[in-house]
């Protein structure tokens, strides 16, 4: 099977920015009163920024009119972003950036298929911007995960059919949206979570793209 573009997420794939994103929610949550447990948090995991506050809303047992939950989310974001600035290349997770490199020595093209509006941020701050031929981001797409919009854009814009495309992705939602993209699944963490994907590994350290491509169905 000869894949064409490999699309990967960011946050759970090549960087773990969920700690930032924890530190900023549960920031936001004591401020309105109430504590958000690691637990609660595993629930903001691939959703949109919008998204993650509903459910921290729903948390806390509070509802708040939209121009509020805007403010709330501009909050919790700008908080965020002070933290990410501080990020460098020692946070990239073991292994991305190898792999990525053996991808791009396979002639595979790369994208980037994540929900974060901050991902090209977090892709300078890492220096990982040059691997990448197309980046969709969340300013880019309108409908969240498990919505293919974020795969298939790729594709589209790079003229590469789906099924000689796989995704990585952390979250079942991004699982989900490889698979009605009509793209090849590797899941990166757990196989209880990512059962849905063709393969799953637990993270891209000492992964091999090469023997990856081997193990994969004929078909998605
Ligand atoms: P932002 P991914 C996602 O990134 C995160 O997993 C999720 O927790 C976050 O709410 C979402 O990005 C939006 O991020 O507030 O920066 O726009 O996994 O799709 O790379
Ligand atoms: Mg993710």
């Amino acid at each position: 099977m000869k894949l064409e573009l490999a699309i990967f997420d960011l946050d759970g794939v090549l960087v773990d920015t969920a700690k930032y994103h924890y530190q900023a929610w549960k920031r936001l949550a004591a401020e309105l009163g109430f504590h958000f447990s690691e637990e609660h948090n595993e629930r903001l995991k691939g959703v949109s920024r919008m998204r993650s506050l509903e459910i921290l809303l729903e948390v806390g047992g509070l509802e708040k009119s939209l121009a509020e939950k805007e403010q709330l989310a501009e909050k919790k974001n700008r908080w965020y972003v002070e933290y990410i600035s501080a990020m460098d290349e020692s946070e990239i997770l073991p292994g991305a950036l190898e792999f990525l490199q053996e991808v791009k020595a396979e002639g595979v093209q790369i994208a980037l298929g994540s929900a974060s509006k901050n991902a090209r941020l977090i892709l300078d701050r890492l220096h990982l911007t040059g691997y990448f031929d197309f980046i969709v981001d969340g300013t880019l797409v309108s409908k969240a995960k498990p919505d293919p919009e974020v795969f298939s854009l790729a594709a589209q814009v790079l003229k590469v059919a789906p099924e000689k495309c796989v995704v990585f992705e952390d979250a079942a939602a991004g699982i989900e949206a490889g698979r009605r993209a009509g793209m090849f699944t590797v899941g990166v963490g757990s196989s209880q979570i990512l059962h849905e994907a063709n393969i799953v590994i637990p993270s891209l350290d000492q992964a091999s793209f090469k023997s990856l491509t081997r193990q994969l169905p004929e078909h998605p």
